[in-house]
């Protein structure tokens, strides 16, 4: 399969094997090896999940003008290896940057990043530095994208607000009779309804500015070199659309301060560490201090808890429908995912203050 797709874009070589590559919950993603000449060269193959992204050409139309741009920045400001330092399209063979197979299925190719790591959980808190650096510099690179606006991939992907409201829906209508068996984190959700249209009331006040943002900042979408160790490269950008930073930050604080997968079963692992925030904060505010605005910099352990609490209420509601969204391998998983969210938000809630106090810590001195 791997090598009929390569067929239809613009690899060299013969291609030597392939296999499925990653943990992400929505597209498939495989590694191929090439052979050229005496060196054996890597590139991603990704099948596009056309359930959860119902324009690809779109999708492909935004990712293509994003790495781009990000491309020739980088190479302009100097950098030593512009190849490492952002995601390549591999263009097909009729000079798109896609193939549809004949299933009608999209799949696009990019250069894989050699000697770089991603890692599902934060082992130091210099890693945490570094994903915070590395997106809040993606951020800052793309604040001169030129127009036009782009395309609203998946429109209200971060809307708490509307996410609340499909997962009371999917309580009212139990398609998989599983309501009985999470009525705690119905509860539990119910008890925080206030939280959901927060951030989004203040985009409509305008005191929040929309930007350029990743909306997926999982730690695992960064790559860290493995020789400097820095944060070198921002990978899937399929939400990369309008929306505000504290969407991208709270999700870093999501993935990365608590040290346990998400899927967890132990919810004792399940906690805030602090001294992995601050890490993560520092980084962040290294590169995104000068051009945040205060009602930005005000949120920032906000929107921790609040994409944690909207990323629970999110994998509730796939529970609660039987799983037609995410990936999973086993009937409960969602709920877990669901619960280890839930336990991070009151961690969170417990350690307001304290965050609070990092960050203020920080602000005054960068
Ligand atoms: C999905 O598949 P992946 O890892 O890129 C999801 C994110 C969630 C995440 C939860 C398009 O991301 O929004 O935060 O799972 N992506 C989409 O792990 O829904
Ligand atoms: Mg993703």
């Amino acid at each position: 399969m791997l090598q009929k797709i390569g067929r239809q874009f613009q690899v060299q070589g013969d291609f030597v094997q392939g296999g499925p590559f990653g943990s992400g919950h929505i597209n498939d993603t495989y590694l191929a090896t090439y052979q050229q000449k005496d060196t054996g060269v890597r590139y991603i193959f990704q099948r596009i999940n056309d359930h959860v992204f119902k324009d690809p050409k779109k999708l492909m139309e935004n990712v293509q003008r994003v790495t781009e741009h990000l491309y020739v920045k980088t190479k302009g400001n100097g950098a030593a290896d512009p190849e490492r330092s952002c995601l390549r399209l591999i263009p097909a063979k009729d000079g798109s940057f896609f193939n549809v197979d004949e299933l009608g299925k999209y799949w696009r190719v990019f250069r894989f990043i050699e000697e770089a790591s991603t890692y599902d959980v934060v082992r130091t808190d210099a890693q945490a530095f570094e994903a915070g650096a590395a997106f809040a510099r993606f951020q800052k690179m793309l604040v001169d994208l030129p127009a036009p606006r782009l395309h609203e991939i998946i429109p209200d992907f971060h809307n708490t607000e509307k996410r609340y409201r499909s997962f009371t829906k999917a309580i009212d209508e139990d398609a998989a009779g599983r309501v009985t068996s999470c009525r705690e984190e119905i509860a539990f959700a119910k008890e925080r309804r206030d939280m959901a249209p927060v951030l989004m009331q203040l985009m409509a006040q305008g005191t929040l500015p929309e930007r350029i943002t990743h909306n997926d900042t999982k730690l695992n979408n960064v790559m860290i070199d493995e020789k400097s160790r820095k944060g070198i490269c921002v990978v899937d950008l399929d939400t990369v659309m309008p929306g505000t930073v504290l969407n991208d930050f709270g999700d870093l604080v999501r993935t990365s301060t608590s040290l346990a997968a998400e899927d967890e079963k132990d919810l004792e692992k399940v906690f805030v560490r602090e001294t992995i925030f601050e890490g993560l904060a520092r980084g962040y505010l290294s590169e995104a201090r000068r051009f945040l605005v205060a009602a930005e910099r005000d949120n920032l352990v906000f929107c921790g808890k609040l994409i944690t609490f909207e990323q629970g209420i999110r994998f509730l509601t796939d529970y609660l429908q039987k799983d037609k969204y995410y990936k999973v391998k086993h009937a409960e998983h969602n709920l877990d995912r669901c619960r280890t969210q839930f336990k991070l938000v009151r961690s969170i809630e417990e350690k307001e203050k304290q965050l609070t106090r990092i960050v203020n810590g920080i602000l005054e001195n960068v």
